[in-house]
């Protein structure tokens, strides 16, 4: 991965001598390089180069993190800093992550590794970082307060534990939480199973959900809000930011999602039925999966699905409130469908001459896009071969395409459909349709009492 800058880079060499000591206690000197990235697309798997062989997964607009071997110890390093993260091209948030990314890099590694964590907090704040769904010793969990001291601005702490079981799981602070998970402070942690031959995939998708407020033409988002916000992000990132799943046909493929708002999210993809097969919990038993289109994923869980990609298409892959496949937006809207308001714009349009009256018929606006303030985005964007999605927020697109090569993740643009099998026109016919009792109305009288038939 050569987008991949080094920095903090202390030498391999050093690192390499401090080898032989695995008592848990390690000096400053041995310090691991981190690394960073300000990418925003999806990068290529990491494929293992040290330790336990294992087949890596790809984070949504994301990475992961590389590691080094120290003797038996598998060393990260994470450092907890400002970053700037484009939700969508037009749109910047000035937010916290780490490695100079919000979410973090996924952390990857094997059932039975001995992790060693390095967490370096570059924040104004102090920090701490709990690993969700881990079962490690009580030490390790990084509740500030309750399992640990705060790891303060400059500091650097270590987190030493043993992977005791496969699964997803995530990486959060559990200090001034509020304000730091709303400024993005989190990552994905999975643990790929010792043995490769349990519940094999093609391709593993992970990404985890976060949601923000931000006014239009605002940098920073309102950590103190609870329910209303208006950006619902997969890996900070919305539509049409978010990069597509490419996939090829005839592929098992594994998606994980985490959830890091602070509601739920009923998550559907078109055109298959998955198998619910995880959650942070771990493994859901062969037996016990069950079929689905749409999976919720609660707040503070992770659902991992798999699914045999079959059909191929340009798959709408979302989550099911509509409200979270919109971009920034006022909610406070009234309904005016049938409702005219010619006269109102009009008056308003002296006054406003960029306004637009809105609602009437609807709210799709097709290509038509309001002038919008510098960095916000439209509240339903985006277009396809056919015309405007209207999309914003949680949405993507699943494109499985026959002919890909195994490894290849390159977006394989639009799919061509094949001739006549596109919804389709026809010319209306001249009368009415025919209704049950030939009435306009379509005969939807209230029976009369006392009356027959
Ligand atoms: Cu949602």
């Amino acid at each position: 991965m050569s987008m991949i800058s080094r920095r903090n880079f202390l030498g391999t060499a050093t690192a390499l001598a401090s080898a032989s000591m695995v008592s848990g206690r390690v000096q400053a000197a041995s310090i691991p390089e981190a690394p960073t990235t300000d990418k925003v697309t999806s990068q290529p798997p990491l494929y293992p180069t040290s330790g336990r062989e294992y087949r890596p997964v790809v984070t949504l607009n994301g990475w992961s993190l590389p590691w080094r071997m120290n003797g038996d110890w598998k060393e990260f390093h994470l450092v907890a800093e400002p970053v700037v993260r484009e939700f969508a091209p037009g749109m910047k948030a000035h937010l916290w992550g780490y490695n100079g990314q919000t979410p973090g890099p996924t952390i990857e590694a094997v059932e039975g590794d001995k992790v060693r964590i390095f967490v370096t907090n570059k924040l104004p704040e102090y920090t701490t970082v709990h690993w969700h769904g881990m079962i490690l010793p009580c030490g390790m969990d990084g509740v500030g307060g309750l399992t640990q001291p705060h790891i303060n601005p400059g500091k650097t702490f270590v987190y030493e534990f043993e992977l005791k079981h496969s699964g997803t799981f995530m990486y959060h602070p559990h200090a001034d939480e509020m304000v730091q998970m709303a400024m993005g402070m989190m990552g994905m942690f999975v643990v790929h199973p010792k043995d490769p031959r349990f519940r094999p995939v093609d391709r593993d998708f992970v990404f985890v959900m976060s949601s923000y407020d931000m006014d239009p033409g605002t940098y920073v988002p309102k950590v103190t809000e609870m329910t209303n916000f208006n950006m619902w992000s997969w890996n900070a990132r919305v539509f049409p930011g978010i990069d597509p799943l490419p996939v090829r046909l005839g592929d098992r493929v594994r998606v994980r999602i985490g959830n890091l708002t602070m509601t739920n999210h009923p998550i559907h993809l078109h055109g298959h039925s998955f198998s619910v097969s995880g959650t942070d919990g771990g493994w859901v038993s062969e037996n016990a999966q069950w079929p689905e289109t749409t999976i919720d994923v609660p707040v503070g869980s992770i659902r991992a699905f798999e699914v045999l990609a079959d059909n191929p298409g340009d798959w709408a892959f979302h989550c099911h409130k509509s409200h979270h496949t919109m971009n920034a937006m006022g909610h406070d809207l009234r309904t005016l469908i049938g409702v005219s308001k010619k006269d109102i714009a009009k008056a308003v349009k002296r006054l406003a001459p960029d306004s637009m009256a809105m609602g009437s018929t609807g709210m799709a606006m097709g290509e038509m896009e309001m002038p919008l303030p510098d960095n916000t985005l439209p509240m339903m964007t985006g277009s396809g071969q056919f015309g405007p999605i209207e999309m914003g927020g949680m949405f993507t697109v699943v494109k499985i395409r026959e002919g890909m090569a195994r490894d290849d993740y390159s977006d394989p643009g639009p799919y061509k459909f094949p001739q006549g099998t596109v919804a389709y026109e026809i010319e209306t016919p001249a009368t009415a349709p025919s209704r049950q009792d030939g009435r306009p109305d379509g005969g939807h009288r209230m029976p009369m009492k006392g009356m027959k038939g």
